[in-house]
């Protein structure tokens, strides 16, 4: 199963994939330099040194199951790659952090048009604001079935966790639509 990790710039996505993977994963890091200042925005992450510049790469594997990781580059000027690194795709998770809620938009209209199944995984940075997940899922105005989950991607079993609900999104989605897709061929 194909499963995307998207969301905006710098929410950690990365860091996710990393967290889960089973194998070493793909990493396309480039170092960030003072060419992306007044681009990238680095106010609140300090830390961070590199940004994804094509995609991310993981896997992980469950009882029936292996799941296969594709993190998208956070910045816009990569959306370009987005149809190609999505396609195939049967659920994502679209990462936020509550300090720059707007910038996980793009990400929800993009699997909204698709009518890809994705949930929502706040990545809870210790200085942000703590929201419950009923306070994100109105902010972000999501349809009723989209979940809300609140997740720290540095940790294997809470991004672990993310991944069991986005599987099991998926499954559900699956069972929905195959009737239709029998009914195609009746
Ligand atoms: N405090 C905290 N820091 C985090 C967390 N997740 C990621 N970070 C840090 O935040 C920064 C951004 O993480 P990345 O994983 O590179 O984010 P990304 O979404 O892949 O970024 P781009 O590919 O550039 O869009 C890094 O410095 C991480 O160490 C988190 O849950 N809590
Ligand atoms: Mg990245």
């Amino acid at each position: 199963m194909k499963i995307v990790i998207a969301g905006g710039f710098g929410v950690g996505k990365t860091t996710f994939v990393g967290s889960v993977s089973e194998i070493e994963p793909l990493r396309t890091e480039a170092l960030m330099t003072s060419a992306s200042e007044g681009v990238d925005d680095l106010t609140l992450l300090p830390e961070k040194s590199g940004t994804t510049v094509a995609m991310d790469f993981g896997r992980r594997t469950f009882p029936g199951a292996v799941l296969l990781l594709f993190g998208t580059p956070g910045q816009d000027r990569f959306w370009f790659m987005w149809d190609e690194l999505t396609e195939g795709a049967i659920a994502a998770v679209v990462l936020a952090d509550t300090r720059r809620m707007e910038d996980c938009f793009p990400a929800i209209d993009y699997f909204e048009r698709r009518g890809t199944p994705f949930l929502v995984a706040v990545n809870v940075f210790p200085n942000a604001h703590a929201y419950d997940t009923d306070e994100v899922h109105t902010a972000l105005d999501l349809s009723d079935h989209v979940p809300v989950m609140l997740c720290d991607a540095r940790d294997r079993r809470s991004a672990t966790d993310v991944l069991v609900h986005v599987m099991n999104l998926a499954i559900d989605h699956a069972h929905a639509i195959r009737p239709t897709v029998q009914g195609a061929f009746a």
